[in-house]
């Protein structure tokens, strides 16, 4: 890598059971064994972060062992990504790709569904770096619903996953229309087989691999 560039940072957005876990882990091991670039050095991150003191008090509440007002819940989740934005940026500028799943995003989704004014949402991740790339994956709330595992989580149920994706949606189309310094929105069909998806997601990510030029964006 030249020492113009920085890493890229990527992220993977989606419903509940989208694939988001399964397809960082495969992006993981695909830019650690890019042929022509050798080795990429990648940190995958999963968002909320569970092990600090923020992110157990977002797992109670997910595990639905706890309660909390939903202005609370919001800011707890944007919480958790600032403990991570120093380090994020970091690795970026050290040349290293910083994989995330699920980022600022999913904040809003979640708590725009719930009626919170969207802009309101918006407030408390502004500042956070930019993703130089959003990868969504767009799956139909009832496909969703038939994979492994879900229904274990509070908000894994079909109706509250068509309100989020409805909020993605909008993020989507405005991230398409503007194209400025939160980085560019791709969608990608996750109703596909593990494999197809992973081919489609490795198409956006290449031109990435390498690293980027120019400064860390900021959201929004
Ligand atoms: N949240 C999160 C907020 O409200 N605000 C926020 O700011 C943030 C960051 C937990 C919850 O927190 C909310 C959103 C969530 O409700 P999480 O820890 O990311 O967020 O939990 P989940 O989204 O529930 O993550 P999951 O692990 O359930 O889903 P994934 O990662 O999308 O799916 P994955 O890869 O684990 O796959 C699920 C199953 O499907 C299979 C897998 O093998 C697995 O069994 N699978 C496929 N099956 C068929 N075809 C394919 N293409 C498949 N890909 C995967
Ligand atoms: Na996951």
């Amino acid at each position: 890598m030249s020492s113009s560039k920085r890493g890229a940072f990527i992220v993977i957005e989606g419903l509940d059971r989208s694939g988001k876990s399964t397809q960082v882990s495969l992006l993981r091991d695909r830019l650690q064994d890019a042929e022509n670039a050798g080795p990429t050095k990648v940190v995958m991150l999963h968002f909320p972060i569970r092990t600090t003191a923020i992110g157990k008090m977002i797992d109670a509440y997910l595990h639905s062992e706890s309660e909390l007002d939903d202005h609370t819940i919001h800011l707890l989740f944007s919480a958790n990504r600032w403990e991570l934005a120093s380090t994020i940026t970091a690795h970026l500028a050290q040349g290293t790709t910083v994989l995330a799943d699920r980022y600022a995003f999913s904040g809003i989704a979640f708590s725009a569904r719930k009626g919170l004014p969207y802009e309101w949402c918006r407030a408390p991740d502004v500042g956070l770096p930019a993703p130089d790339l959003t990868l969504f994956l767009n799956i139909s709330p009832e496909v969703a619903a038939t994979r492994a595992g879900y229904g274990l989580e509070r908000y894994e149920k079909e109706e509250v996953q068509k309100g989020v994706k409805q909020v993605f949606d909008k993020i989507g189309r405005e991230m398409q229309e503007d194209g400025g310094s939160e980085g560019k929105w791709v969608e990608i069909d996750a109703g596909k087989t593990k494999e197809e998806v992973a081919e489609d997601l490795w198409k956006a990510v290449e031109p990435l691999v390498n690293g980027v030029q120019g400064s860390i964006g900021r959201l929004w």
